[in-house]
């Protein structure tokens, strides 16, 4: 039985393009500059997002902190994202590295910040507060059914941050999910802020590895924090090359990840007992509540798991789902007929 694994698009396997460039790449040593594979990759992903320059990371998670890290002092405040990656998932990281302040706000469903709460939740000078430095995004967002947030939307949060003397920092871990949604380049999307992290082992299916993109002065200072945090990485150029490979030829199949994750939420929105949402599955991610209360959440992951599809549990009796490279309409289909088998079992 194949396995048909939906936790998340971080399971794709390099294609066979990735492999070949990883065997033949020309590799040196990138901590001193001189991994020519690694520095044609850096190059590329500040020309596609419209930045100055860009610095190859190990993970989307090491993306976000160094460019917090570089962007904060000790004591400064960064506003994000109450359901934000950033927040939720990155072990705190601001606070324990850094001493920098987390002041959250509600994400709306469709994953922006309100101008309005971004505005209320900057600090007036004044003795008693921290001062706010960053305001953070993420886009697409992950816990908001992987919405895109539009290039207007985008612009504006720039516009507000720049009246305000703020930086802004991007979690664009599926930026070019949000771009071929959008059908827009994914400049437009990057424009106005100081920087952003790209994953390259996500939808991209890359092995390994982040992009920070931003102003050469940004990416001077945080090369030599990635190097604080053990992160400079020798004949890199072995990852660089299947990076290459993810940005070249792998963006555009992304539309079909968005097709087939449509596709599992309109088979699920007919099955009894399942309730999810087509209508706001505009990328690779979909949530699923298990409404029919007869099953455990572990259960309902084991039964799932012995008819060979792998799902993740993101809450009480919540699950999410992504599409990948990998997953075509086929195991779609029959992802569909494994749900539905589970769910007739409690009929
Ligand atoms: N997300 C992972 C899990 O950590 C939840 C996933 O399976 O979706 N930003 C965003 C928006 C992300 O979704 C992730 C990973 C990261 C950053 C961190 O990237 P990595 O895992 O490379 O550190």
């Amino acid at each position: 039985m194949s396995l048909i694994d939906l936790r998340s698009d971080t399971v794709t396997l390099p294609t066979p393009a990735m492999r070949e460039a990883i065997f033949s790449a020309e590799v040196g040593d990138d901590v001193f500059g001189e991994d020519p594979t690694v520095n044609r990759l850096e190059a590329m992903a500040a020309e596609r997002t419209g930045k100055e320059a860009a610095l190859l990371v190990v993970s989307g998670t090491m993306g976000n902190i160094l460019s917090v890290l570089t962007h904060c002092a000790r004591g400064e405040e960064v506003i994000l994202g109450d359901s934000s990656h950033i927040f939720l998932n990155e072990a705190g990281g601001m606070s324990a590295l850094g001493g920098i302040f987390p002041h959250t706000i509600p994400n709306q469903p469709d994953g922006t910040l309100r101008l309005a709460d971004i505005e209320a939740a900057i600090r007036a000078e004044n003795i008693h507060f921290p001062r706010t430095r960053l305001i953070c995004l993420e886009n697409t967002h992950n816990r908001c059914y992987g919405a895109p947030l539009s290039v207007e939307y985008m612009a504006s949060v720039a516009a507000l941050a720049k009246q305000h003397r703020l930086l802004l920092h991007l979690d664009g871990a599926r930026i070019f999910n949000a771009a071929v949604a959008l059908g827009v380049n994914v400049k437009k999307l990057t424009r106005g802020v100081d920087s952003l992290n790209l994953c390259l082992s996500k939808g991209l299916s890359a092995p390994v590895g982040s992009v920070i993109c931003g102003s050469r002065d940004f990416i001077t200072r945080a090369r030599r924090i990635r190097k604080m945090l053990g992160g400079g990485m020798r004949q890199a150029g072995i990852i660089a090359a299947a990076g290459i490979v993810a940005l070249e030829s792998m963006t555009d199949r992304l539309a079909e990840d968005h097709a087939n994750a449509r596709r599992l939420a309109e088979g699920i929105s007919k099955i009894p007992g399942l309730a999810t949402d087509p209508t706001r599955v505009l990328t690779n991610i979909l949530y699923v509540d298990v409404v029919d209360r007869r099953f455990t959440d572990e259960a309902f992951l084991e039964r799932l798991a012995a008819k060979g599809v792998r799902v993740s549990h993101t809450g009480p009796a919540r699950f999410r789902m992504l599409t990948h490279y990998g997953i075509g309409a086929a195991e779609i289909d029959a992802a569909l007929e494994a749900l539905q088998e589970v769910m007739k079992g409690c009929y």
